[in-house]
């Protein structure tokens, strides 16, 4: 590092990814969610750094000039050689400072970057992958940014944190050309995890047996794999989202993360309970209207007796465990019927696929139902006004009441016959609301087909597949998603590989309870924490360590006693999961991005903190666990102090002394039981 001293009490944090201001996945909520806490700690000393999205940043970006004076240079020498960006603030709430990038105004110079990745690290990149070339010319340009300005701005530390291999490639060129920036680099999957897991391999029983570069050259990834493995070796902190993906990264990028950084949210509190209990019945007002449209003509089930389950997530049949959740409604449904229960379950599966347009059937049965609706409204005006005329020309006789046949007039019979006869329908209520590309060999509507859910009025379980997100303004379905889960009465999430999993965290801040396996990093984290998190709504099937045969039936076994609870009980468990909110809250979580943060400083700073010691940055500090409320509705944590992983010693200045058995919440192969046989039944 350079010879000048940089202050590391007020460090400038810039903070890259690919999905700043760039909705595509997870990271997008990561980064948006997070930014209120981190501008309270950094105000401006923070920036975003992401790609310039032509069609999103006019939406989300305000332009504005810049005020400092290396960033004023910095940016007119790059502009000046035809490097396209906005810089300005990002429109959500803590309105961050951000700089956006346009990779495809310096295309002409892909070449002779990637000539130049090749000889500095020996890192091969085809010609036709588009990701890769985005990749590298997003990770010259923040390398070529970061450079100058630090050449510029002599005065303070500056903390550039990336996410991901798509924005991790500034990291081994900044260490290339010693750029005197320290890095740390989160990573929320890894590349041969995602695609080994999407394969029928028996991912975690063989972690550590996998001949990684092997596994990556047979899928095509090897380039990218090696642009992901050089970011996480050459950061000068490298961490993940969970414990789990910790392990995986061990041994598919073979380098053990300093830390866990598990994923928050922005946790807006009501002031009272039955705030957020008002939001479920009404959004379940609008997913009746839905349910009403869509199984017209078999509507034969009662709403007060139905209840709303879904999935939901980028389509990844295998790892988001579709598969496991359509199979195990199979036997729910079979045990309901046998159970000659009156309850019904709509299942919702939310997963954007290609599609053509919505179904004829999904539309008319929207239609269908709104103008026997209209017609109602009509025709109760009329007997409104009829009833209203015969009152008033009483006058005040008698006291008379019109006979209840005079009240509906021929003409209003025969519309609504009409109307009636319109919801007939010889074809059952359909599975899906969307004309699908790939509708003979779509995994999921092929897994639908083979267990017979079909709609039919005798099943007590309807499925309800919707290939597209959830927009309040579509046509079907029209609920924002955030209503649509708060209207839901619990999401189910078997993921198979799930590095962290957004979905069952955000069911849990709304006050929904769901269900998540102990192989996503949600899973284990609640379980780590919570003693019985189930009975604060919070179901984790075990993937892990039974058959996939028994977790079908853990699973179906869940949801079948949910099915049992009466409307009291459910209550109560939306009341008891929206208390683990502030588990999940950035403003305790957050925590961990500034040990993260300080762990970096130290490591390319040392000599900055010796003998700083009264000023330590207490790296044991974490999370207060929830303060009891009334008994007995308080959820009961695990002993171990603090209340998140990263808060137990995941995170320290002497990781080396650390080995494999740190990862909370597992018996991984590898740790000290390994000698008593291998730990794992063969399960898939
Ligand atoms: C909320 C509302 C109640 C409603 C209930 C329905 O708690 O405040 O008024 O009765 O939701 O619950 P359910 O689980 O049957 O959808
Ligand atoms: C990843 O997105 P995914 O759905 O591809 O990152 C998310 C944010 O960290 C995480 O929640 C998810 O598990 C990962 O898989």
């Amino acid at each position: 590092m350079a010879d000048h001293k940089r202050d590391v009490r007020n460090p400038l944090l810039f903070e890259c990814a690919w999905e700043v201001a760039n909705k595509v996945g997870g990271i997008y909520t990561v980064i948006k969610t997070k930014v209120p806490v981190t501008v309270s700690e950094f105000g401006d000393r923070y920036c975003l750094i992401g790609p310039l999205s032509y069609k999103t940043a006019p939406m989300e970006v305000e332009a504005q000039e810049a005020t400092d004076p290396a960033l004023i240079a910095t940016l007119d020498l790059m502009r000046g050689q035809g490097v396209k960006c906005l810089y300005g603030r990002w429109l959500i709430e803590g309105n961050p400072r951000v700089l956006l990038f346009d990779t495809g105004s310096v295309y002409n110079r892909l070449d002779e970057w990637k000539g130049d990745l090749w000889n500095l690290a020996g890192i091969p990149t085809p010609p036709n992958d588009h990701e890769t070339n985005d990749t590298v010319i997003f990770g010259y340009l923040v390398a070529w940014f970061l450079g100058e300005y630090v050449a510029r701005q002599l005065d303070t530390a500056v903390i550039a944190h990336f996410h991901e291999w798509q924005a991790g490639l500034a990291i081994p060129l900044c260490r290339k050309r010693h750029i005197d920036v320290t890095t740390v680099f989160t990573t929320h999957a890894t590349l041969l995890g995602r695609y080994l897991c999407a394969g029928s391999v028996d991912f975690y029983n063989n972690l550590q047996y996998f001949d990684v570069d092997h596994e990556a050259g047979k899928r095509g990834i090897y380039h990218r794999y090696c642009i992901e493995r050089s970011s996480a070796h050459c950061a000068d902190v490298f961490t993940t989202v969970s414990h789990i993906t910790a392990y995986e990264s061990e041994h598919l990028l073979k380098r053990k993360p300093d830390g866990v950084l598990p994923n928050g949210l922005n946790v807006v509190k009501f002031q009272a309970m039955h705030e957020f209990q008002n939001l479920h019945a009404t959004s379940k007002a609008k997913i009746n209207e839905f349910v009403q449209g869509h199984f017209y003509g078999h509507y034969d089930f009662d709403l007060d007796d139905t209840l709303y389950m879904f999935t939901a997530g980028r389509y990844e049949y295998r790892n988001k465990g579709v598969d496991m959740f359509i199979e195990s409604l199979a036997r729910l449904n079979y045990r309901l019927q046998k159970a000659g229960s009156k309850m019904t379950v709509v299942a919702f599966i939310i997963m954007p696929a290609a599609t053509q347009s919505y179904t004829v059937e999904a539309l008319k049965g929207q239609a269908v139902t709104k103008q026997l609706k209209d017609t109602v409204t009509e025709i109760q005006n009329r007997i409104g006004a009829r009833l209203f005329e015969h009152a008033i020309r009483s006058n005040g006789e008698h006291g008379t009441l019109p006979a209840p046949e005079a009240l509906l007039s021929d003409e209003d019979k025969v519309l609504l016959k009409r109307r009636i006869f319109a919801l007939k329908r010889n074809s059952l209520p359909p599975v899906t609301t969307h004309n699908m590309v790939d509708d003979a060999s779509d995994p999921i509507l092929n897994q639908i087909r083979r267990v017979h859910l079909f709609n039919s009025s005798s099943d007590r379980v309807k499925i309800v597949f919707h290939p597209d997100f959830l927009n309040s303004n579509n046509p079907i379905l029209g609920l924002d998603y955030e209503e649509f889960v708060r209207g839901c009465h619990m999401g189910v999430f078997p993921s198979y590989y799930e590095p962290w999993g957004y979905t069952p965290a955000e069911c849990t801040v709304m006050g929904i309870p769901s269900i998540t396996t102990n192989l996503s990093g949600f899973g284990c984290f609640m379980q780590d924490l919570i003693e019985h998190p189930e009975d604060e709504g919070c179901y984790i099937v075990d993937r892990r360590l039974q058959s996939v045969e028994d977790s079908v039936n853990q699973l179906s076994s869940c949801m079948f006693t949910f099915c049992q609870k009466t409307r009291r009980q459910r209550i109560n468990q939306r009341n008891r999961v929206e208390r683990l909110s502030p588990l999940l809250d950035w403003k305790n979580l957050g925590m961990e991005y500034s040990k993260a943060r300080q762990l970096a400083l130290r490591r390319a700073y040392p000599d900055a903190f010796y003998g700083a010691e009264d000023e330590e940055f207490d790296f044991g500090a974490g999370v207060e666990r929830i303060p009891p409320m009334s008994v007995p509705a308080s959820p009961r944590f695990r002993p171990t102090g603090m209340a998140t992983p990263g808060d137990i010693g995941t995170l320290t200045e002497e990781m080396e002394r650390l080995n494999t058995s740190d990862y909370r919440g597992y018996n991984f192969p590898g740790t000290a039981d390994e000698d008593e046989g291998y730990p794992f039944p063969l399960v898939m």
